[in-house]
């Protein structure tokens, strides 16, 4: 940490300004499932790649109340969901897939229905690092990965 503020403070002099925190963190793919007419809740999912250690904190988007980062498990035999405390670790270099069956961002209080094929902002939020605004594509309600027309193959 101390090393970290000293370059910050180096640059700051070198360049006569306080930069922002440097953005390591890439967010490949943000989708989410299309949602019935008033339901109250949806998930989006997408793939996060930190270049530095870090953590997800949370996230917020003008179509609901509350965006929280929430986990899928198991219990006996049951899937259940519960919030990821204190946030998702996001070790350096290490793609992690927010995806159904498992982590991803549940938005409450949905402000409109999610319909396929549109899209919407999201904008997450890091422990170390500023936060980083996606457009979310909306795929169909069965949906089990991201709309083709949005991969970005190798
Ligand atoms: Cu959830």
């Amino acid at each position: 940490m101390r090393s970290r503020v000293a370059a910050v403070l180096l640059l700051a002099g070198v360049i006569g300004a306080v930069p922002a925190l440097a953005q390591t963190v890439t967010v490949e793919q943000p989708w989410a499932r299309a949602t019935a007419p008033h339901a109250a809740t949806g998930a989006v999912y997408a793939t996060l790649t930190a270049g530095v250690a870090d953590r997800l904190t949370g996230a917020s988007s003008p179509v609901a109340a509350q965006t929280g980062v929430h986990e899928t498990v198991q219990d006996n035999g049951v899937m259940r969901m519960r919030p990821v405390t204190g946030g998702l670790a996001l070790a350096a270099g290490k793609k992690i897939a927010l995806a159904p069956g498992g982590y991803h961002l549940m938005m409450t209080g949905l402000k409109r229905q999610l319909r396929p094929g549109e899209s919407f902002p999201l904008t997450l939020s890091f422990a170390n690092e500023p936060a980083v605004t996606v457009d979310v594509t909306v795929a169909t309600a069965g949906a089990a990965a991201a709309p083709m027309g949005h991969m970005h193959m190798p």
